[in-house]
């Protein structure tokens, strides 16, 4: 079962069909950016994240295995990895701490985020 959505996953986004997904084919599948338009940020850590993250031995490539860890973690906490995408986003001044301006700021965010608790949480810790 979780085989076959790799799959799909993959037949959707290697457009060349070698059996790898590229850094411009993960990229491609989210964005079509326009030549000379510049990148919008979410794409330039999109692309720092398959270097970082999807492409595990860093041949450029996203290979089935790599893919299944990407699209199927093991051990991957979806909420705490949600959570440090917010604060990420939220954190305006880039302290690592979240205010409760910067939640507010973002309110959108938090409450379209599967991690909702997590910002109530934060909206109850923080105040002040
Ligand atoms: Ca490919
Ligand atoms: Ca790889
Ligand atoms: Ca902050």
């Amino acid at each position: 079962m979780r085989d076959i959505v790799v799959l799909e996953t993959m037949e959707d986004i290697d457009k060349d069909n070698d059996g790898k997904v590229s850094l411009l084919e993960y990229i491609g599948d989210m964005y079509r950016g326009e030549e000379n338009e510049e990148e919008p940020d979410w794409v330039k850590s999109e692309k720092e994240q398959f270097s970082t993250y999807r492409d595990k031995d860093g041949d450029g490539y996203m290979d089935e295995e790599e893919v299944k860890n990407w699209i199927l973690p093991q051990d991957f906490d979806h909420a705490e990895a949600e959570a440090r995408h917010l604060i990420y986003e939220a954190d305006s001044d880039a302290d690592e701490q979240l205010t409760k301006e910067e939640v507010l700021k973002k309110y959108d965010l938090f409450v379209g985020s599967q991690a909702t608790d997590f910002g109530e949480a934060l909206a109850r810790h923080d105040e002040f």
